[in-house]
């Protein structure tokens, strides 16, 4: 069991791989379990590293015109720890991905690689988080109606990249989706929220790449008038190749599907077993999904009571008819209609992957 640097969980390679300073999710570490990704298998993504901080002396600091009373950052309103968790609590199971998760397969589909963490499957998971609604808690700092834009801002240090200081980790959201379901959350799986995934406080954005759910969130600005910062500007926009013009910022996120299977998977020959998965959508529950072992798609059989959830799993039957190498596939369609191309169309800083994934089988 090794531990990364900037992580203060420890990485048991049994279920998490280190990419870059960060830590992905091993699939066949969920084969099993139950709905949710438990917190020591759950991947991290980190900009620098996980901030230790004491949540007697945490401070929430809201500001901007967009709020009545706190309309400059020196004078904020404030919100403890023991303020936020006095408020009404949701908890809702909501899925947390990296914009960049199956940048690595941009790479074996085309020729061009994605610059950034060659993520295969394993930057996604799915809590239970608990916390106080956004809206609660910008209406109680005295919201105004004209606000268009929210930017949450972290407590981890400044990030430093090629040479040039962007600051803090913030990212600004629309207020249409701050005030729909996105949570101030306090607790992942019923627990305080670990270190590594943003305590004392952290933003949960569902279904909008990772980057939005701000972790150790310390500021908020609230504005009428559109907020911008690297992480909008020029960080997770969808840009070239083949586009003539900036696709814009990313939000919601694609629908993926994986095996819980090692990568390479080892299967016996003539042996037939159970194959599961999950598959995933940041626009809305999964409606369907098929599953190609070499003879065509055919519908893969829905597991769990799952339905309306952030993901949905799914197994298949499957006998490797001889000793060899296989290809497994399987894809999905959400309810909105979106589905997984063959292959997914690229773009320079390898985001929003959906495309379908070859998973190599060695049947022996
Ligand atoms: N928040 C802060 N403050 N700093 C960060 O580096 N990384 C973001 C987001 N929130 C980040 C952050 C990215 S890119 C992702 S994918 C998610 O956190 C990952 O959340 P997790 O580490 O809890 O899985
Ligand atoms: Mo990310």
């Amino acid at each position: 069991v090794g531990v990364d640097p900037g992580i203060v969980k420890p990485l048991d390679p049994a279920l998490l791989t280190p990419r870059d300073g960060n830590a992905e999710m091993r699939w066949e570490a969920m084969a099993g379990q139950g709905y949710v990704v438990p917190n020591d298998r759950f991947f991290v993504r980190n900009h620098t590293h996980t901030p230790r901080l004491d949540a007697d002396t945490w401070r929430l600091r809201l500001y901007g015109d967009g709020l009545r009373d706190a309309p400059t950052r020196d004078a904020p309103v404030e919100f403890g720890y023991a303020d936020l968790r006095a408020l009404p609590a949701v908890e809702l199971p909501a899925l947390v991905e990296c914009a960049g998760n199956g940048r690595h397969f941009f790479a074996s589909q085309q020729d061009t690689p994605a610059a950034g963490v060659p993520w295969r499957l394993g930057g996604v998971g799915v809590a239970r988080w608990r916390g106080v609604p956004l809206a609660t808690v910008l209406r109680h700092a005295g919201l105004t109606a004209d606000a268009v834009d929210v930017m949450p801002e972290g407590l981890d240090p400044p990030y430093v990249t090629g040479g040039v200081d962007l600051g803090r980790v913030r990212r600004p959201l629309p207020i249409g989706k701050a005030l729909d379901d996105v949570l101030l959350a306090y607790e992942m799986n019923g627990a305080p929220l670990p270190a590594d995934h943003g305590f004392p406080v952290r933003v949960v954005v569902p279904g909008w790449i990772g980057i939005s759910s701000v972790k150790w969130v310390g500021a908020i600005e609230v504005s009428t008038a559109p907020l911008f910062s690297p992480w909008n500007t020029s960080l997770y926009r969808m840009f070239g190749p083949g586009r003539p013009t900036d696709g814009g910022p990313a939000d919601t996120q694609s629908v993926k599907s994986a095996f819980e299977l090692p990568w390479d998977a080892r299967l016996t020959a003539g042996v037939e077993t159970t194959l599961t998965g999950r598959s995933w959508s940041g626009a809305g529950p999964i409606d369907r999904v098929e599953v190609d072992t070499g003879d065509g798609w055919q519908p893969a059989t829905l597991v769990g009571a799952d339905r309306d959830g952030p993901w949905q799993r799914w197994s298949t039957r499957w006998c490797p008819p001889t000793a060899g190498r296989w290809t497994l596939r399987a894809r999905a369609v959400d309810v909105t209609g979106r589905g997984q191309p063959d292959r997914a169309p690229c773009n320079d800083l390898g985001y929003l992957f959906d495309g379908v994934v070859r998973h190599p089988v060695t049947a022996v």
